[in-house]
C-alpha cells in the first residue's frame, strides 16, 4: 500500500504565523520512516514553495482574507491530492491550517465524487462569508465545500462536492453561534466532545462511519483539525480549546480509520 505525503506549510487561512512549520516539524521528527516502519511504500516529492502563489495585492473579500492567497494554494493542493490518489495512493496532507481542506476534499471529490466526509475538530469550519467573524478562511472550507457560501468569485474554483448526509463531525466543543444554525438547518450529524463522554470514543467513531458511510458503501476523508486534541497533549495550535480528546482517544480515530480513505492532518 502506498502513501503519498504533501506538506501543506501555510498560514494564511488564519492570523497567526508557526501553523506553516507543522509539517516541517511531523517530517523532520521522523513520519516518513515511521510509516515505512508501518510497512508503507512512500511517496515524498519534497517541500513546495508555496509562498510564491501569493498576489502582490489581496484585499479582503467582504469580511474574508488573504483570499486570492488561500484560493491558489487550495487549488494547487487539489491537484497534488487528486495526482496521489489517481495512482492509487492514499493522500496524507499536512497542514498547516484547515483553510487548506478547500484543497484536500476537492481534490479527494474529483476522482470519488461520493467521497464523505469526517472532521475531527473543536470547530465546525462551516462559517459562510456572512457568518464568520474572524474573517478566517479556516473557519469557512465546510461552507464552500457544501456550496452554501454563495458566490466568491475569487474561490470560484472550488465547486461544491460535498452534501450534508455525507459530512460527519467528531470534537466539537467551540461553535459559533451562526455556524449552530447552519448544522441545525441542514441537519449535520455531529458528535461534540460531550458525546464522546457519554457513548466513548469506539461507539462514537462507529456511528459516524455508519451515518457518512453505510456498509462501507463510500470512501472517506479524514479531515483532522489538531485542536480537536486536548491543548494538554497538542498545544501546538492557533486556537486552543480545553476539554478536548485524550491521546489515546486521538490515536483511536486514526487507528480506525488505517486504510480507509484519504487522511489529512492541520495544525
Ligand atoms: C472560528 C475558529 N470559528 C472562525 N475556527 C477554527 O475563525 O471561524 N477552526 N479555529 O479550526
Ligand atoms: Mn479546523
Ligand atoms: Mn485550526
Ligand atoms: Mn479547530
Amino acid at each position: 500500500q502506498s502513501v503519498g505525503v504533501i506538506p501543506v506549510p501555510f498560514s494564511g487561512g488564519q492570523k497567526r504565523e508557526g501553523v506553516d512549520h507543522g509539517p516541517v516539524k511531523i517530517i523532520e521528527f521522523g513520519l516518513l520512516d515511521q510509516l515505512k516502519e508501518l510497512g508503507w511504500a512512500v511517496h515524498f516529492d519534497g517541500y513546495r514553495d508555496y509562498t510564491q502563489l501569493r498576489p502582490a495585492s489581496d484585499p479582503p473579500v467582504g469580511k474574508l482574507l488573504n483570499t486570492r492567497y488561500v484560493s491558489a494554494v487550495t487549488e494547487s493542493v487539489a491537484g497534488s491530492v487528486q495526482a496521489q490518489l489517481e495512482r492509487g495512493a492514499l493522500a496524507l496532507t499536512l497542514g498547516g491550517d484547515h483553510s487548506v481542506a478547500l484543497g484536500t476534499f476537492s481534490g479527494t471529490a474529483r476522482v470519488y465524487p461520493d467521497a464523505a466526509l469526517i472532521w475531527v475538530d473543536a470547530h465546525a469550519d462551516i462559517n459562510t462569508p456572512e457568518t464568520t467573524d474572524s474573517g478566517n478562511i479556516h473557519g469557512c472550507p465546510v461552507s464552500f465545500l457544501l456550496g452554501i457560501a454563495g458566490h466568491v468569485q475569487e474561490l470560484s474554483w472550488v465547486k461544491p462536492c460535498l452534501t450534508p448526509d455525507r459530512l460527519v463531525y467528531i470534537g466539537l466543543r467551540d461553535v459559533d453561534a451562526g455556524e449552530k444554525k447552519i448544522l441545525k438547518q441542514l441537519g449535520i450529524m455531529a458528535f461534540s466532545t460531550h458525546e464522546v463522554d457519554k457513548f466513548g470514543i469506539a461507539k462514537v467513531v462507529q456511528m459516524a462511519i455508519d451515518h457518512v458511510s453505510p456498509n462501507g458503501s463510500r470512501p472517506i476523508h479524514l479531515s483532522f483539525d489538531v485542536d480537536a486534541m486536548d491543548p494538554s497533549v497538542a498545544p501546538s495550535t492557533g486556537t486552543p480549546v480545553r476539554g478536548g480528546l485524550t491521546f489515546r482517544e486521538g490515536h483511536y480515530i486514526w487507528r480506525q480509520f488505517m486504510r480507509r480513505g484519504v487522511w489529512s492532518l492541520w495544525i
